[in-house]
């Protein structure tokens, strides 16, 4: 038997021979593993791992700040730490804590004690703080918007159960989709895949589901969905064109709007035109989703004849105002009033992240505290580039009018925001105005190729780490495999290093090495664990098993069964103590992008604007199948799946015939923001007027100097615009992006996104 290890793509079993990895499997107990950690063994020893500390050559001996391109100087440990503490100093006592910009946003690994961010987090906050980053990628528009509409993020953290569902739901509404190729992943790691499990028991059981969404892949064939291919973007108006038909012909709940929600007739005055001569009717709708009015009104009927689940994706609230896309998901299952009933109403992320809706009982927490940030400043998470870019001017943020602080020095540990940000040309721009950045990276992803100092971390095979999730049932043991590879080190001894320079240690470590940490970490879960779980054995036999299983709940949860049954006992934690239709705090705030009700605003891009004549494919830049984000990238399946060494892009045969577009063929996709290759793969999947080119592949500019050239390797947040979903959550907008497709004739350079910087001693 190997030794047991985790993964966000879930628990697996690795062996080693002569301080290499020989072997990396799924465990038994996993139903459908993910392919995923087909890449790992080789990802431990690549050529691309950081082999020792670097730092750019024109930061070393001119502090310029030209990133991108440059040499690195191979430098010993001591030496690097020397520098790095003594920059962090001199940043600090001449431009205070806040110019200090370690958000780090990023999924790191799995492992809970060595989880990249938090170790630079728990440090900057031993040094006195840093400026922070506020929600996250996934989800910041819903997680800013929910407290005020619902109290809480119930819909959204704890869904109603998938046990739930496969007792009693007759359709499920699916925007977004519901599959499988997302639900690979959960923070922290699974062990055990059920999401297949769980949509074959459901559908065998007669549930039908429709998907709602451009790509019809979003939902898998064996469920047999109805695929509804609307506009990218415009799933408010259809969400209002339902409603309008429930109400229209009286197939709504007008007692559980009367008893359980707040606004709702102000809300139905706006719905039918009373405010604005313009009722939100299914053919109004079917004009702006491009889809028959139908098609519309016979959905509608249907979701009331039965038990109806409306889900909607975490992706469509990556999109321009995709606060109204939560928004209006809830007011629709309101208007239907099956909310708090089995298998009936609202949830978000089913099929966009393993938790959603597994089963699980209340699971003991296992983190390593990073503790509180003495500085208090923060940004919303998306708004780097306008942070470095705009210091001093300030921009509204749920309720507050707030000032970009000046940034003097960027900390990244365990994201990498060249992957992950829109619009990277100007990230790029952005990039270059602070004086020092400072990346620990295991790989010379493009974060470290931009960094002046570049430390390398361990991968998680060459430590011991807990990985769970409150989402999971499972706790595993993740055990050392191989040593840290070539002059590697963990973050936790990175930052030990740093805070013993700069006298904070005693606070930072605690005294404490890697198995002292653990030992506490699983100490303190155990004296934690809700008595429901059942006993967690002492931490040697738990290491000594390897993984953890805790029972599944007997019964099905079933979110705001509590509230329905008794709405005065058990409110809702808004300030009406209802479902807030119309929110007086949102209301309050005045603003237009994001006013008191659910509203249809156009967003910024999208295939019904003038602009779609200029360029008229709106791009769907999803995650990938093969890798997570960034991860993997260079190895396993997500290389496998690339042709030519480029990214594929999809698009509808239809699309590639008007553009004389084959398959196989080179093609540069482009907008007035920036143009990347990659390779063109017709697919009857595809709406026409949409393009896919997932996320995930490393960007790779033709020349690293400059800002705006050629992407070679697909990497789609060259294309993708860089603005908030609204005053309200400021969360990124990558769903929402025009672009048009050619051909690309000329000769294209061989892409060569894993060659590691130049070095010189
Ligand atoms: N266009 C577009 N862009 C998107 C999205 C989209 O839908 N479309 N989705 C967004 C979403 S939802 C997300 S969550 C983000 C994800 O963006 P990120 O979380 O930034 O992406 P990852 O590739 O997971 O980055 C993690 C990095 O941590 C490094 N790492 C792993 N383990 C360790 C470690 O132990 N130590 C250190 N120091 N580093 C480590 C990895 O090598 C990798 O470079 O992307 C966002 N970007
Ligand atoms: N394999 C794999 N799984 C992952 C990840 C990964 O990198 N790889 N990342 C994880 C992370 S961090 C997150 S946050 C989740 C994200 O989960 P989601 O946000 O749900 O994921 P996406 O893949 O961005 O989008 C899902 C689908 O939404 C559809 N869609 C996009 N825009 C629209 C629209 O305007 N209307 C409608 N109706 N549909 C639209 C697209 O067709 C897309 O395929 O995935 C997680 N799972
Ligand atoms: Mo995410």
């Amino acid at each position: 038997m190997g030794k047991t290890h985790g993964s966000h793509w879930g628990a697996f079993e690795a062996d080693a021979r002569d301080g290499r990895v020989t072997s990396v499997r799924p465990i038994g107990n996993d139903p459908a593993p993910s392919p995923i950690l087909g890449g790992m063994a080789d990802a431990v020893h690549h050529e691309c791992r950081i082999k020792s500390p670097a730092i750019r050559e024109g930061w070393l001996r001119h502090r310029d700040t030209a990133r991108g391109g440059d040499r690195f100087v191979q430098v010993p440990w001591d030496e690097a730490l020397d520098i790095t503490a003594e920059e962090l100093q001199r940043v600090k006592d001449t431009y205070g804590n806040d110019s200090i910009f370690a958000g780090s946003y990023g999924w790191s690994s799995a492992g809970r004690f060595h989880h990249a961010k938090t170790q630079l987090q728990r440090f900057m906050n031993c040094f006195g703080g840093y400026t922070g980053q506020k929600h996250n990628y996934s989800i910041a528009a819903g997680l800013a918007l929910l407290p005020h509409i619902v109290g809480d993020l119930r819909p959204l953290r704890a869904p109603t159960s998938w046990a739930s569902i496969a007792e009693a739901t007759d359709l499920v509404v699916a925007f977004g989709g519901i599959g499988t190729r997302n639900t690979q992943m959960e923070p922290g790691g699974t062990g055990a895949h059920s999401t297949e499990n769980w949509l074959k028991t459901i559908s065998a059981r007669g549930t039908q589901f429709v998907s709602i969404t451009p790509i019809r892949s979003d939902t898998p064939d064996y469920v047999c969905p109805e695929w509804v291919a609307l506009r990218p973007n415009t799933d408010v108006a259809l969400m209002m064109g339902l409603a309008h038909t429930l109400v229209e012909e009286e197939l709504h709940d007008a007692e559980f709007l009367a008893t359980f929600t707040t606004g709702a007739d102000k809300f139905l005055s706006y719905l039918f035109g009373e405010t604005d001569d313009q009722p939100k009717s299914a053919a109004w709708a079917s004009e702006i989703c491009d889809i028959p009015g139908d098609t519309i009104r016979n959905l509608a009927r249907r979701m009331a004849r039965g038990r109806t689940m409306v889900t909607t994706s975490y992706s469509l609230q990556r999109g321009d105002h995709g606060e109204q896309t939560f928004w209006m998901t809830m007011t629709l299952a309101c208007v239907l009033g099956q909310i708090g009933l089995p298998g009936g109403g609202f949830g978000f992320g089913y099929g966009s992240m393993h938790g959603q809706g597994n089963p699980v009982p209340t699971m003991p927490p296992i983190s390593l505290p990073a503790g509180t940030n003495p500085t208090g400043s923060y940004i919303p998470v998306a708004r780097i580039t306008d942070l470095l870019l705009r210091p001093g001017e300030n921009y509204e943020f749920d309720g507050e009018q707030r000032t970009y602080p000046e940034t003097h020095l960027i900390y990244w540990c365990g994201g990498n925001p060249f992957h992950h940000h829109q619009d990277l040309n100007r990230l790029l721009e952005g990039w270059r105005k602070p004086d020092t950045v400072i990346v620990n990276e295991p790989w010379w992803t493009p974060t470290a190729k931009l960094a002046d100092i570049a430390l390398p971390a361990t991968t998680t095979l060459e430590r011991n780490d807990i990985g769970a999730s409150s989402r999971d049932r499972f706790i595993v043991a993740m055990k050392q495999v191989v040593p840290p590879q070539f002059d590697a080190r963990n973050d936790f001894d990175i930052f030990q290093g740093l805070a013993r320079r700069l006298g904070i240690d005693d606070a930072f470590s605690e005294g404490r090495d890697e198995e002292a940490w653990l030992r506490l970490l699983y100490a303190d879960a155990e004296s934690n664990a809700d008595p429901s779980v059942g006993e967690m054995p002492p931490f040697d036999d738990f290491w000594e098993r390897g993984l953890l299983e805790f029972e599944a709940p007997e019964r099905p949860h079933v979110v705001y069964a509590d509230f329905r049954a008794d709405p005065v006992g058990n409110p809702l934690p808004t300030p009406s103590g209802k479902f807030e239709i119309c929110c007086k705090e949102i209301e309050g705030f005045g603003y237009r992008d994001c006013p008191g009700h659910p509203v249809w605003q156009e967003p910024a891009e999208w295939l019904g604007a003038g602009t779609a004549k200029k360029w008229p494919l709106h791009l769907i830049s999803n995650q990938p199948k093969h890798k997570l984000h960034s991860q993997l990238d260079f190895v396993g399946p997500s290389l496998a799946a690339k042709v030519g060494g480029r990214e594929p892009v999809f698009l509808s045969p239809r699309e590639a015939e008007k553009r004389d577009i084959a398959q196989g063929d080179i093609v540069r996709l482009f907008n007035a923001r920036g143009a990347t290759l990659a390779v063109a793969v017709p697919n009857s999947d595809i709406r026409d007027g949409v393009v896919l080119l997932p996320t995930g592949a490393w960007f790779d500019p033709q020349d690293w100097s400059g800002s705006g050239s050629l992407e070679q390797h697909g990497n789609p947040n060259v294309l993708t615009l860089d603005r908030g979903t609204s005053s309200l959550g400021q969360g990124p907008i990558s769903h929402t992006t025009l672009v048009e497709i050619e051909k690309f004739t000329d000769e294209a350079a061989p892409p060569r996104p894993y060659l590691s910087p130049e070095m010189i001693d």
